[in-house]
């Protein structure tokens, strides 16, 4: 058509401008205000979401890791390019703690998961080595059961050669009734699959503006 320009219709990554932390929570009324759109990373403790989420956003240590699993027992929102929200709840999980303990991380991250208006979406992590058992299984069920959108990851997919990482990525899947298409392979050593999970987060936080 004359007199009309053409513009290819590029797919653009998400681009991380700005990442901070905003505050600790452990109950509702220490949440930050329901404004911005908000992505939830849970899994269980040491699973490397702490390394998934300093990976994500480009930063070395933002979100602090730990070589001693299950010290974070605080739910941490950290504000993303002034537009949306990432939020890292505790690991569960870790046999080391008292029962009383285990109880209270849980209905802290049941207490989120179902109260949070802003909430779009939640990123289960899960170790690529380890078979899903119980634990996945019930949050899974979960998630349906509340429609709580779902993207799932199996993380610290350097540990495997590429041959046996596929035999697990179909393990873990089948485990959980799932495709193995529906699960990301991640590594925040080489960042295998950051692309890709930043993509799939994206709809959830870019509907209010249009500047991704
Ligand atoms: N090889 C490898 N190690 C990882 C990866 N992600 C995390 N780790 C290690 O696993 C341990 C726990 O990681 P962290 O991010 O603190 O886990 P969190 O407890 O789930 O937050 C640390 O020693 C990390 O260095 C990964 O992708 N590859
Ligand atoms: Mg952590």
């Amino acid at each position: 058509m004359l007199g009309r320009c053409y513009v290819p219709q590029l797919r653009l990554s998400m681009i991380i401008s700005s990442s901070e932390f905003v505050k600790s929570a452990v109950k509702p009324s220490h949440y930050p205000e329901e404004v911005l759109p908000e992505v939830a990373f849970v899994g269980r403790s040491n699973v490397g979401k702490s390394s998934l989420i300093n990976t994500l956003l480009n930063r070395k240590r933002l979100v602090k890791t730990s070589s001693t699993p299950g010290r974070t027992q605080l739910i941490n929102f950290f504000n993303i390019n002034k537009t949306f929200s990432f939020v890292d709840l505790p690991g569960y999980g870790y046999a080391k703690v008292p029962k009383s303990v285990v109880k209270s991380w849980g209905e802290m991250i049941e207490t989120y998961l179902s109260t949070r208006k802003t909430l779009k979406g939640v990123v289960m992590l899960m170790d690529i080595r380890r078979d899903p058992g119980k634990d996945e299984q019930d949050l899974v069920n979960w998630f349906r059961h509340h429609a709580i959108p779902t993207i799932f990851v199996l993380t610290k997919a350097d540990k495997f050669s590429n041959q046996k990482k596929k035999v697990h990525h179909e393990t873990c899947a089948e485990a959980l009734g799932l495709s193995p298409a529906e699960m990301i392979c991640f590594s925040a050593k080489t960042r295998l699959g950051r692309d890709r999970l930043l993509d799939e987060i994206k709809p959830w936080v870019s509907e209010q503006t249009n500047e991704f």
